[in-house]
């Protein structure tokens, strides 16, 4: 918009442009901005029509793409009960009872949350999410859970799809009123990458609770017990949830000559987190590096050995993950997490409607409608192919996770991060680099964030074609990334047997570290005089008034929620955009709708784009509503 007014300034454009025209024009810094909801979308359209979705690495302008169906479903009858209901009748302590009491194997479908962060670098939009959600909730309302919030898709929401994520996670609950929903919550880490304020997390999560999460998630990146206390403890006291503490499985609990991470260890985290307080414990096997045979070993001792339900979390990196379930299930676990098929698989979880399929007729089995089933899995399938430009490219499963143990949702985007390094052709060497870092480092858990901390020195290591014992040698010359450093500071916590001394020297130079938890070092958040600071800042541009939820947004990712709200200014809300649209905008002759409210749809048509004039401007035509309308846009190619 600045450029606009330069470019169409007199002064401009008689050329007597002289060193202090820009400071000595302030109406060049006027922007008029859009003002209904219509015109904001329409500028959307314009300039995505033009310029493309700055997200969108690629495009393919020859992809057809294909209507995915919603599964029929009565818009006026009741939602039948899930055990969403069962939950609220029965109290947390009363419903773990009931589920522990279950002869049959539960599902969470994952789909809305682990699955599409693992194969679609989280692009996954609220569009199509509540597209189908009632659908599913009045057609599948015996499903345990459904995960659709946390992990990445917080940061992921606001950052590339322009969206409020507590927005999603209300609009979802308003269409699925029946079933458990369920967040990943990274423990002290909240939805981020570092460590926050006690108080923050606190209240993240008495918010995330009042806006529809039931099940808490929470785990550590390093399997520490002590930074997922304060969670367990928060989600007990501030909601009427569930407290679902996760170990976070690594390595292979068969090989005798790993030491570290043995059935011993495992059991014993597990009954540490009983004894804190969770009230069901996750197996989050989050490389998929549990193997059948070691699943039932797993579960059977756990069961042994806890007396609060056991829920499973795999991805099919490897494509073996579904034995897995077979022999988890056996063992006697209560819950496992699947995907709906057309976002199953590969770094994905396993297929929902074929492990339903692989029970049917078996003691544990759960009755689910599978012509319906499949069609929602039809609905994915076809649905994802708008997302093309996010896929990561990994075509079959693969047994080298074994070695590398790179989480599955941590591969979907450390290729693209690879690439944007100029490692496109030597990602098999940040593989191999991954698992020497991993070495080095004294053999870590690696999920989020501590995962990233690997990710990033394997990438660095490449990139500098450095070696361990380059590290080792001459690491006193070389600054490392600040992940890294940070991470043998002990900002995320602490590993595991410690950290390797030698190393942390070398790498730590003259900072001092400490062994304490990381939020002890954080100033709590004041949140009377932040927020009321933070709603003077913002309110200007908000349609809509501003809550304490952006304010949490803000604070866990200040910069990213800067950037949405000057888009939200610009544009509207941008989750009410179809999804093709939004990443590939309108080719002339082509109508869209848009509903801006229930009851209040626009139609708008592209009726051509210009050629560009002098001034590099193009001017797009539409028909919105049957009447014309026209945007100006800068082509910035
Ligand atoms: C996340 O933290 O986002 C994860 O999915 C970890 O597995
Ligand atoms: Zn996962």
């Amino acid at each position: 918009h600045f450029l606009q007014n330069v470019i169409q300034h007199p002064t401009f454009q008689e050329g007597k442009v002289n060193v202090n025209f820009i400071q000595n024009t302030p109406s060049l810094f006027k922007i008029k901005l859009p003002q209904d909801r219509t015109s904001k979308a329409v500028q959307f359209l314009a300039e995505v029509s033009v310029n493309g979705n700055s997200d969108v690495k690629f495009k393919d302008d020859n992809k057809i793409f294909r209507n995915a169906k919603v599964p029929k479903f009565s818009l006026s009858s009741p939602y039948p009960k899930g055990t969403k209901d069962l939950l609220t009748e029965l109290g947390p302590e009363a419903f773990c009872q009931w589920l522990k009491d279950e002869k049959k194997i539960h599902y969470t479908d994952t789909t809305m949350r682990d699955a599409h962060q693992s194969l679609l670098a989280t692009r996954m939009r609220s569009f199509d999410m509540l597209k189908v959600a009632e659908s599913f909730a009045k057609n599948h309302p015996n499903t345990f859970s459904m995960e659709v919030w946390g992990g990445a898709t917080f940061d992921v929401c606001l950052r590339f799809l322009h969206e409020s994520p507590w927005t999603r996670l209300r609009e979802l609950r308003k269409a699925v009123p029946n079933i458990l929903f369920q967040m990943l919550l990274r423990g002290s880490n909240g939805v981020g990458y570092k460590a926050y304020p006690d108080n923050l997390i606190e209240r993240f999560i008495e918010k995330s609770w009042e806006n529809g999460v039931d099940i808490f998630r929470i785990f550590d990146s390093l399997n520490w017990v002590k930074a997922m206390e304060p969670s367990i403890n928060y989600v007990r006291d501030k909601t009427s949830g569930i407290a679902q503490a996760a170990i976070s499985y690594t390595g292979d609990i068969l090989d005798t000559n790993q030491t570290k991470y043995n059935l011993k260890y495992y059991t014993q985290l597990a009954k540490d987190l009983e004894n804190a307080g969770a009230h069901m414990i996750a197996i989050k096997d989050m490389a998929g590096l549990l193997k059948p045979y070691a699943a039932t070993e797993l579960v059977g001792a756990l069961k042994d050995t806890v007396n609060i339900p056991i829920h499973l979390h795999t991805h099919d990196t490897s494509s073996l993950q579904t034995a897995s379930y077979l022999k988890a299930i056996e063992a006697g676990v209560d819950v496992v997490d699947v995907a709906l098929g057309g976002l199953s698989g590969l770094t994905s979880q396993p297929n929902f409607n074929a492990v339903v399929e692989m029970m049917k007729y078996q003691d544990r089995a759960h009755d689910f409608d599978m012509n319906s089933l499949n069609q929602f899995s039809n609905f994915w399938e076809d649905t994802r192919e708008m997302y093309y430009p996010f896929e990561s490219g990994l075509k079959a499963g693969t047994a080298e996770v074994y070695q590398h143990e790179i989480p599955g949702g941590q591969y979907s985007n450390l290729r693209p991060q690879a690439i944007a390094l100029g490692l496109g052709d030597r990602f098999d060497d940040v593989k191999k680099m991954y698992a020497q870092v991993n070495t080095m480092f004294g053999n870590l858990i690696k999920v989020t964030p501590s995962s990233k901390v690997v990710g990033d020195m394997a990438i660095f290591m490449v990139t500098n074609d450095l070696t361990p014992e380059d590290i080792m040698k001459r690491g006193e010359s070389i600054s490392f990334p600040e992940s890294v450093i940070n991470f043998f500071k002990g900002d995320l916590g602490q590993p595991v047997g410690g950290f390797p001394k030698e190393l942390q020297k070398i790498i730590l130079k003259n900072k001092e570290a400490y062994s304490d938890r990381p939020n002890a070092h954080l100033e709590p958040i004041d949140f009377t005089t932040e927020y009321a600071t933070f709603k003077k800042k913002f309110q200007k541009g908000f349609t809509r008034a501003i809550e304490e939820e952006d304010f949490l947004s803000y604070t866990l990712y200040p910069k990213v929620f800067e950037q949405a709200h000057e888009n939200y200014k610009l544009y509207g809300n941008l989750a009410l955009i179809p999804t093709k649209n939004f990443f590939y905008g309108m080719k002339p002759g082509e109508e869209t709708l848009i509903e801006l409210e229930p009851g209040k749809t626009i139609i708008v048509k592209l009726l051509s784009i210009s050629v560009p004039n002098k001034e590099g401007m193009r001017t797009v035509f539409f028909k919105v509503n049957g009447e014309n309308r026209f945007v100006e846009v800068l082509d910035a190619s």
